[in-house]
């Protein structure tokens, strides 16, 4: 066999294990770059020796022989893929090879995000949902009406007027990413079986042949295009309008859909979503840019798989491969023992990663990692980078098991691991040093006591330096004794010193956040604050009374009362507050303040004040602030940068304000 031959066979046989992996199993071992890569080698192979091709080679084909166990069904038209664009460059010479097909100086566009899901084609006869298949291979996909009937939001009946004989609509079947990451926390509590990502979730429910096991899955759907239709009324001029009356009939369509009236316009919207990409409550991979006028998309016509009329502009991938170094044992706040994989650094989802968390000892069992080896590593939205599979044939001969610790590894107690959690744990609280230390980051972060440059370099000098034990000690803080220790000036001394003692002005909320109480965040601790008023109550709360605060249930409340019910907490609240922590007590708001009752959104970036100062001084006048702009918003503050939230105020007719005219209003609410 010729080396080219070798290298070839190789290639399939990679790319027929990792397709069955990817379409079949919906658990691929390998990134979708990677993937293309290898089928992209291949096809350079092929066409340089055609000798070497062969009609079975996955070139030839790519996508999924229906699975067994659904009915084929075959599309009235195929379902097309569409070209990629990966630069700049690309995207104008699409507009380029457009401009020129259809002699025209200029094209209006219609942009919408490219959600990472799975593509299938509904249809409604008179009105009914009839039909759903997957897109299969194009031509033949596999009926999945049940599946698709469970999904909430898509309609199995159409609203409106002038239903159409036959719909046949185009779209995502995806799920949102709080949904996603709900199911694998569960899966991984359980032990049962994560996803690796939501494109795989989408996938693995959505070919379930037991639909009762679909419906319970987070998924949505939102319509793309329209793919046939018989019906009295005309034909749409374009597809922003078809767009439109799908929308009217009831059948979801993104909210972030735009026209733009030259590739210009493209470009800012690509960078737009680019910039809010990670805030978005989905996945997607790119942006679509279609030619919005159907005439013209229909005088362009389409090549093999994809359309001539419309391109995806790819965003950096979210999903790269790297090699696993070493594990580390982190000991968080709390005591929660985490191995954190150390990997050569990888860039992913737009930044340079170096760890990546495994989240619990059964994780690595489950990935069956071991050092050395090669994992997919996939970061997204705000979510921690994590490992999300192991590329099995890549393991060299001296990777090592992994052993999880029986003893801490900052203090050495013996870990424990309560029955029917995944998580091992130091019981020694604040005994450890690696609690302490994670404590007291908490404590000083900037949504808690925000003392400014109080980082975790100087928190472990302070540690070992024995100046701090507990938070409190912070307050007892001088200057002279930071400026003896090392990195440290006169000046930066005096200046944390500062930054210490202007902490002490704090809000009761910010304070019952800082304290680190177990599964109290930011909102609970909120609602804590609102409910109890004071500090005193709140430890003299019963577990019974604690859980008439919205969102506590009985664990978090037994957290609370376990957390003041610990002698030296109490100590240290008390030493706390005769150093200086105080807060103003909140009048109790009965409806009276100024925004009690309306619903404020902040986006984009401000100048004179943090969005954080902002969404304070909202709540502070009685108002809700949301992170989402919907009907029940009452106006949204937008500063420069907004995107999307700003886009859809704007079609919901919701007002919309800047910082300067905020900074006006809330100097006559404050007045
Ligand atoms: O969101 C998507 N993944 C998506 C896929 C959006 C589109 O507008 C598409 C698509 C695949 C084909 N349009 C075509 C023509």
């Amino acid at each position: 066999m010729s080396e080219h031959q070798a290298r070839a066979k190789e290639l399939r046989e990679r790319l027929v294990r990792w397709s069955k992996e990817y379409y079949q199993d919906d658990a691929p071992s390998v990134s979708d770059s990677e993937f293309d890569r290898a089928l992209q080698a291949l096809r350079q192979l092929e066409q340089e020796h055609p000798e070497l091709a062969t009609p079975d080679s996955p070139t030839q084909r790519v996508g999924a022989e229906p699975l067994k166990g659904f009915e084929p069904v075959t599309h009235r038209h195929p379902m097309l893929s569409l070209d990629n664009a990966f630069s700049s460059d690309d995207l104008i010479d699409f507009d380029r090879r457009v401009r020129e097909r259809l002699d025209a100086a200029a094209i209006r566009y219609a942009c919408e995000p490219k959600l990472d899901g799975i593509a299938v084609s509904i249809v409604w006869r008179d009105g009914d949902l009839v039909l759903a298949a997957t897109r299969g291979d194009g031509r033949t996909g596999e009926g999945i009406t049940q599946n698709v009937r469970s999904i909430e939001c898509v309609p199995l009946q159409l609203k409106g007027a002038d239903i159409p004989a036959y719909l046949e609509v185009r779209g995502e079947v995806y799920m949102p990413r709080a949904g996603f990451e709900q199911f694998n926390k569960r899966a991984r509590e359980e032990g049962s079986k994560p996803f690796v990502n939501p494109r795989n979730a989408a996938a693995g429910s959505l070919r379930q042949l037991d639909s009762g096991i679909t419906r319970k899955r987070p998924l949505a759907f939102c319509a793309y295009s329209l793919g046939h239709m018989e019906s009295d009324g005309g034909p749409f001029a374009s597809h922003s309008e078809a767009m439109q009356q799908l929308s009217e009939w009831g059948i979801p369509i993104s909210e972030y859909g735009r026209v733009v009236d030259s590739i210009a316009g493209c470009e800012a919207y690509y960078e737009e979503l680019a910039e809010s990409r990670q805030r978005l409550s989905f996945d997607i991979d790119g942006i679509v840019f279609k030619v919005d006028d159907l005439a013209l998309q229909q005088q362009l016509g389409a090549v093999s798989r994809a359309p001539r009329w419309a391109i995806a502009r790819k965003f950096p991938a979210q999903e790269e491969m790297t090699v696993v170094r070493g594990v580390e044992f982190q000991v968080g706040r709390t005591g929660a023992v985490t191995p954190v994989a150390r990997l050569d650094p990888v860039f992913v989802g737009g930044v340079t990663v170096s760890n990546a968390t495994l989240h619990n000892a059964d994780e690595i069992d489950r990935l069956g990692l071991m050092t050395g080896d090669t994992v997919v590593v996939r970061r997204a939205g705000d979510v921690i980078p994590q490992v999300a599979a192991v590329v099995a044939d890549r393991r060299p001969d001296d990777a090592e098991p992994i052993a999880f610790p029986e003893q801490c590894p900052a203090c050495d107690s013996t870990l424990v691991r309560a029955p029917g959690e995944a998580v091992w744990r130091c019981e020694s609280g604040l005994g450890c040093p690696a609690q302490r230390r994670a404590s007291i980051a908490h404590f000083v972060s900037r949504r808690a006591m925000d003392i400014d440059g109080l980082g975790e370099k100087i928190i472990d000098q302070l540690l070992a330096s024995d100046l701090v034990q507990t938070v409190a000690d912070l307050y007892r803080l001088n200057t002279e004794q930071l400026a003896d220790l090392e990195r440290f000036g006169e000046k930066s001394a005096e200046n944390l010193v500062a930054a210490i003692a202007k902490s002490r002005d704090t809000s009761l909320e910010r304070f019952i956040y800082a304290l680190g109480i177990r599964e109290v965040g930011e909102t609970t601790a909120r609602q804590l604050a609102a409910y109890f008023g004071n500090l005193d109550p709140l430890i003299q709360a019963s577990v019974e009374q604690l859980q008439e605060v919205e969102d506590v249930g009985p664990v978090v409340a037994g957290h609370v009362v376990g957390f003041f019910a610990e002698p030296a907490n109490r100590r240290t609240m008390d030493s706390l507050i005769d150093l200086g922590v105080h807060w103003p007590i909140p009048e109790p708001d009965q409806g009276g303040s100024q925004l009690s009752g309306q619903t404020w959104v902040v986006t984009g970036k401000l100048e004179a004040m943090s969005r954080d100062g902002a969404e304070e001084a909202l709540r502070a006048l009685g108002a809700k602030v949301s992170g989402s702009v919907s009907g029940k918003t009452t106006a949204v503050v937008a500063g420069p940068g907004a995107g999307s939230k700003l886009k859809k105020a704007e079609t919901l007719g919701i007002e919309v304000i800047d910082e300067t005219e905020f900074l006006s209003r809330l100097n006559s609410w404050q007045a």
